[in-house]
């Protein structure tokens, strides 16, 4: 998936630094189920704190000016510090996306297609979406992918994701306690199944599936 910037935004200073996405909506329109609180902590010190560490630790290195995912792929093992923020950076940008105001209901046909076929049902796929977040051991997420062609569950800790396991994610969970914390306490299980059923928007979960679909020649081990 390619970050795609305005025109005006890839000219002049430093084309392919990261910055930070404004929400795809109001602070307060993924309430109750996420709150004004945690967006605002989540969007404008978690994931700025990336953006600006990541820029940082960018500078310099042989990914500058590099598309993100190839940041975090090429990062994965070789600069920790780096991949954490840029693994993170990548993360939220999607995670952002995977949500929307009224979110949750009913899958896109292809979708829960796909998603009988490969793992049972979709009441079996949100069992074990949630019981990847409850056993993500620490910070982390839980995640959806597509790997050799099937949907996945799978779960990585802290920043990150299926892309270095040689898999495309399609909808990810954030775990930290950052992310649900004011809202749910302790309750991590609580915020997992409001996620599914509330907040996900399954059109962009159906989006990714098609675009994964799209790359997976060059995945090909
Ligand atoms: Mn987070």
């Amino acid at each position: 998936m390619n970050i795609r910037l305005p025109n005006n935004l890839s000219q002049g200073t430093k084309p392919m630094s990261f910055s930070l996405p404004d929400l795809p909506y109001a602070y307060d329109a993924l309430a109750p189920y996420m709150s004004r609180e945690t967006l605002e902590f989540h969007h404008d010190k978690h994931h700025k704190a990336y953006v600006d560490n990541g820029n940082k630790l960018l500078a310099g290195t042989e990914w500058d000016g590099k598309p993100l995912e190839e940041v975090v792929k090429g990062a994965f093992g070789k600069n920790a510090g780096l991949f954490n923020n840029a693994g993170q950076h990548y993360n939220h940008i999607h995670f952002w996306k995977w949500m929307k105001p009224s979110g949750g209901g009913k899958l896109p046909g292809a979708l829960e297609k796909r998603i009988v076929a490969d793992l049972g049902s979709v009441d079996k796929m949100k069992e074990d979406f949630i019981q990847a977040g409850v056993g993500q051991f620490g910070s982390g997420w839980c995640w959806l992918a597509v790997k050799d062609g099937k949907i996945i569950v799978t779960k990585t800790a802290n920043g990150e994701n299926p892309l270095v396991h040689g898999a495309a994610p399609i909808l990810g969970c954030d775990v930290w306690e950052h992310s649900y914390y004011i809202d749910y306490r302790n309750r991590r299980p609580d915020y997992l199944k409001a996620f599914l059923d509330h907040l996900v928007n399954w059109e962009h979960v159906a989006q990714m599936l098609d675009d994964a679909g799209k790359a997976k020649p060059h995945m090909a081990a």
